[in-house]
């Protein structure tokens, strides 16, 4: 009997199933991963994940537990706490958030905000995430959502309109963090203007959470009453979220999480966590976090000589938003097109977009994932080359296709 994944098993028992996962492999090892909330785990990783901790129930939390059997996921799961506290500075951290939008739910929650109370957080079409009060999900539906944005002018946040908005309308909550917003939050202003209307301050760091951890990037802790991330982006590790909190906030976020928004937490999932944490801490994952950056801002710097116009004039993190516009392209007909010769990014809206959003004007690319495979800002300038030849001539498309898989082939993900 083995104790771990056997893909011999899998192509025996389900040859479809197993199809699928060696297709997906090929296509990680063969195309070009820009998608900016993507990342290619460690070995490690992906050997927590997938282990026999999945067979086991653990509703509850380390040392309390609805089931016995749980001496052993409590190491897991205590383990992971006490790295994510340890690894952002956190007075408490829940890891048992399935995803970056149960974590989200869960920190709402906690902090008191129910059916018809007031958030103030960042609107969809200027880079806000669909848990920060868009009209088709949970939040736009329970929650009365103001949302603030960029300023035309520069398309940075306007922490002007930010106070002015938090002044009359007193949210409960205001968010800060974004899925489409290339530059650094000043979390001591947003802190400053909660403390002024009496909110709370919660933090969506689920993008840069993983350059936080590698010290390039501002960390809100310090600020926030609450702090959700993913631990899939930029801190590359398996697919999952985690919320990091104040200790006067601890007892309502866990019992928000469990056992008001969730059942049995997945400890596979959570024991990858703690793995992703611990090689969150070691020195080569700082110098890989400096990478990102440095190979974002190389890659606006490239992508700008190639006529692209960055939103915001360029990126502080792991990813910038590229318009379109000037090339006389969508976004969706870019990521079709990029797509077609093993380049894979998403369209993006940008903000003031004129398009509808699966149209959109712009593109986000996203460096998390090549860096990973090692490639730095040299290989960044040969990206934007591939990215410009297909962008301005669709009959590129195959020859740019042949030039991808020569330059991942000298960058192999997985070996
Ligand atoms: N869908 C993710 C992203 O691509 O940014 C956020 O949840």
């Amino acid at each position: 009997m083995t104790w771990g994944p056997d893909y011999g098993a899998l192509e025996a028992a389900d040859p479809q199933i197993a199809g699928a996962i060696a297709d997906e492999l090929r296509r990680q090892r063969t195309n070009l991963q820009l998608i900016a909330s993507e990342n290619l785990t460690s070995p490690a990783v992906l050997a927590a994940q997938g282990s026999v901790l999945t067979n086991k129930y653990a509703e509850g939390y380390p040392g309390h537990r609805y089931y016995g059997g749980c001496e052993f996921v409590d190491v897991a799961e205590s383990l992971a706490i006490e790295r994510a506290k340890t690894l952002f500075g956190a007075e408490h951290a829940n890891v048992q958030p399935h995803a970056g939008a149960q974590a989200n739910m869960a920190a709402y929650h906690a902090l008191g905000v129910g059916h018809g109370d007031t958030i103030l957080a960042m609107s969809l079409p200027h880079g806000g995430h669909l848990t920060h009060g868009s009209k088709v999900n949970f939040s736009g539906k329970w929650f009365n959502v103001v949302p603030y944005g960029v300023r035309r002018s520069d398309e940075l946040i306007d922490l002007d309109e930010v106070a002015e908005l938090a002044r009359e309308h007193r949210p409960k909550v205001i968010v800060a963090g974004a899925t489409a917003y290339p530059r650094t939050i000043d979390f001591g202003a947003f802190a400053s203007i909660a403390e002024e209307v009496g909110a709370s301050f919660m933090v969506d760091a689920a993008h840069f959470a993983g350059l936080i951890a590698g010290g390039v990037h501002p960390s809100p802790v310090p600020h926030a009453d609450v702090v959700t991330f993913t631990t899939h982006k930029t801190l590359r590790g398996p697919r999952g979220g985690t919320i990091l909190c104040r200790a006067e906030h601890a007892k309502a976020v866990d019992k928000a999480v469990f056992p008001f928004l969730q059942g049995g937490p997945l400890m596979h999932a959570i024991a990858a966590k703690a793995v992703a944490f611990a090689e969150a801490t070691k020195p080569d994952f700082a110098e890989y976090a400096q990478r990102v950056v440095d190979d974002a801002r190389a890659l606006a710097e490239a992508l700008t000589g190639e006529g692209l116009r960055m939103v915001s004039g360029g990126t502080d993190i792991h990813y910038l938003l590229a318009d379109l516009s000037d090339l006389d392209l969508t976004g969706a007909e870019a990521e079709t097109r990029l797509d077609a010769a093993g380049i894979s990014l998403n369209k993006n809206a940008i903000p003031f977009d004129p398009r509808p959003p699966m149209v959109a004007s712009g593109i986000r690319v996203g460096t998390a994932s090549v860096a990973t495979q090692g490639m730095g800002p040299a290989e960044m300038v040969e990206i934007a080359r591939l990215i410009g030849r297909v962008l301005k001539a669709a009959d590129e498309v195959e020859a740019v296709r042949a030039d991808v898989a020569e330059l991942v082939g000298r960058f192999p993900a997985y070996g």
